[in-house]
């Protein structure tokens, strides 16, 4: 057998498949609402959450393994409820660096949508709930967007080598954005 990785031990741990919560996760990505200018349509309303609370918007917890060919990271994805404007609150949303690696999303918690482009103009958007799992292949820049009133919490995995790419998302944004308007998920 050829064997190119190193050997690692195997391992467990644990995640309370309905908080999401990753006792044992070392690594915490946070982002408040002032992580997210420039991502919203109204960045007026933007200013004023900022200026009134600057809430915590998401968080990723992860447990990491080496970033090198053959690994998967894995990762609690954790999204809080609450709009900017209208336009529910969202990740920021990226190509993985190496374009061609794809993902797998397992809704744990809330309710949601994933939206998804490619760089040659394409647009899909998958429905986030407990149960659900949305597949992004390779190619697929992603973004998860909370609709519900609770936190909408992925398992997330993917090749542990893909790197993420945000600087292209920053310049192209998404095709479309995804508000509550009278009760209603709008996607437009
Ligand atoms: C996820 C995302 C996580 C946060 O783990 O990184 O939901 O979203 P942003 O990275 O867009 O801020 C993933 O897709 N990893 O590849
Ligand atoms: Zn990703």
């Amino acid at each position: 057998m050829q064997q190119n990785a190193e050997i690692m031990t195997p391992f467990g741990i644990e995640i309370d498949l309905e908080t999401g919560a990753m006792p044992k996760a070392t690594n915490h990505i946070k982002r408040n609402a002032s992580d997210m200018r420039g991502y919203y349509q109204d960045a007026d309303a933007l200013e004023r959450l900022i200026a009134a609370a600057d809430p915590l918007h998401y968080e990723v917890f992860e447990h990491p393994v080496p970033e090198v060919p053959g690994h998967l990271m894995y990762c609690i994805s954790k999204l809080y409820p609450g709009t900017v404007g209208r336009e529910c609150f969202m990740t920021k949303g990226h190509y993985h660096t190496i374009s061609e690696t794809a993902e797998i999303y397992l809704c744990l918690r809330g309710e949601g949508q994933m939206v998804m482009k490619t760089a040659a103009g394409r647009f899909d958007a998958k429905p986030m709930r407990r149960g659900m799992m949305v597949y992004v292949p390779p190619l697929w820049a992603h973004r998860s967007v909370n609709t519900g009133n609770e936190p909408l919490v992925s398992f997330c995995v993917y090749p542990a080598d893909a790197g993420h790419n945000y600087g292209d998302i920053e310049v192209e944004g998404f095709p479309s954005r995804v508000f509550l308007i009278d009760g209603e998920v709008v996607i437009r």
